[in-house]
């Protein structure tokens, strides 16, 4: 080998150590408080121990997430303004309370809107979804990833749910924002806004007759210890939002913030998997468990569409007819 040659190859070797040197001195030890909702013995929980081995691997232990469930860093509006404050670094949590903050979150509590989990990926992970991540800088939030919360069924104390009337006059929890009540204020509900963690101790003591949720959250908050009637509908497919306090993510390093993403990522998929693996797994539990099940039928579903049409019509309006043709293009090319 020329001489000539030995220097080059040399001086490379050089620059690729100094520059992985460097990614070592661009990545400080940090510790990061990663709140989330459900039990620790959840999708959320396993997740987020996932999320946080990952990174963990990727900075050599320097970045060093501690995860806190059961909402003991607090309920989800309390850690998004945690966040904004710059208080806790990260967490995980529905994008129905982000409302307040980007109102055009709301379209992802409009009824029927996904007819499956390979549609929602495509809007949530595409050009719709990150566009949505982008008006939470302004805000003070770092929107990183989307994981699944799932599709949501109704339960109740009171009776089976097996059509829109048999909602009449039931005291329904429902998630905080407005799009969640007018929908089931329409169908006859008595819709009560309420936090999730104040949901199991509602439902015990009967301030609520029930709630909606997916089979997964219902079965791992033990819901089926305080509810009777189990409706199969799949009313509403919901998204949770990682996110991170953008006071903090801004004095990270690209590297950090690149770890960050990498292992974000691969918690998403992990998550994902994980949560539509456990679906049928979980529902033969509530059975199990006692709860009766209802199927609602596909003729009582059209007429739950039909019924609560009004309340995505003026809430489209409300976002504005940009918002609501990009979110149909996005749904009509991933049904394609
Ligand atoms: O903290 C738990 C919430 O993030 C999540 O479960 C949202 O589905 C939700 C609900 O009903 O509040």
């Amino acid at each position: 080998m020329s001489k000539l040659l030995k220097i080059v190859m040399a001086a490379a070797t050089l620059t690729m150590v100094s520059a992985g040197a460097h990614a070592a001195d661009d990545v400080k030890a940090r510790n990061i408080r990663f709140g989330y909702g459900l039990n620790e013995d959840s999708v959320q929980g396993r997740a987020a121990r996932y999320f946080a081995d990952e990174l963990a691997k990727a900075s050599d232990g320097k970045l060093k997430m501690m995860t806190f469930g059961g909402a003991s860093l607090g309920s989800d509006s309390q850690m998004q303004s945690a966040l904004q404050g710059g208080a806790q670094e990260m967490m995980v949590g529905s994008t129905a309370t982000l409302v307040g903050i980007v109102k055009e979150y709301g379209v992802f509590d409009f009824p029927f809107l996904f007819n499956n989990e390979k549609e929602a990926d495509a809007v949530l992970d595409g050009d719709f979804g990150t566009k949505l991540m982008k008006k939470l800088d302004e805000k003070g939030l770092v929107g990183i990833v989307y994981w699944e919360n799932g599709f949501r069924n109704l339960t109740n104390n009171s009776h089976p749910v097996a059509k829109v009337e048999d909602l009449s006059g039931i005291k329904l929890r429902v998630m905080q924002n407005q799009v969640a009540l007018d929908v089931f204020q329409t169908m006859g509900a008595n819709a009560v806004p309420m936090a999730f963690s104040e949901l199991f101790s509602a439902l015990e003591t009967g301030v609520v007759d029930g709630q909606e949720n997916p089979v997964n959250t219902i079965e791992s908050s033990k819901f089926y210890e305080v509810q009777k009637y189990l409706s199969l509908t799949k009313h509403v497919y919901s998204p949770w939002i990682v996110m991170a306090s953008k006071k903090w993510w801004d004095g990270l390093s690209s590297t950090e913030q690149g770890m960050i993403e990498k292992a974000a990522v691969a918690s998403r998929d992990f998550e994902r998997k994980d949560n539509r693996a456990g679906t049928a797994k979980a529902l033969d539990a509530l059975k199990a468990d006692g709860m009766q099940v209802t199927v609602v039928s596909d003729a009582e579903l059209d007429r739950m569409r039909e019924v609560v049409k009004p309340v995505i019509e003026k809430f489209s309006k409300q976002y504005g007819e940009e918002t609501s043709n990009e979110l149909m293009a996005a749904i009509k090319a991933a049904r394609n």
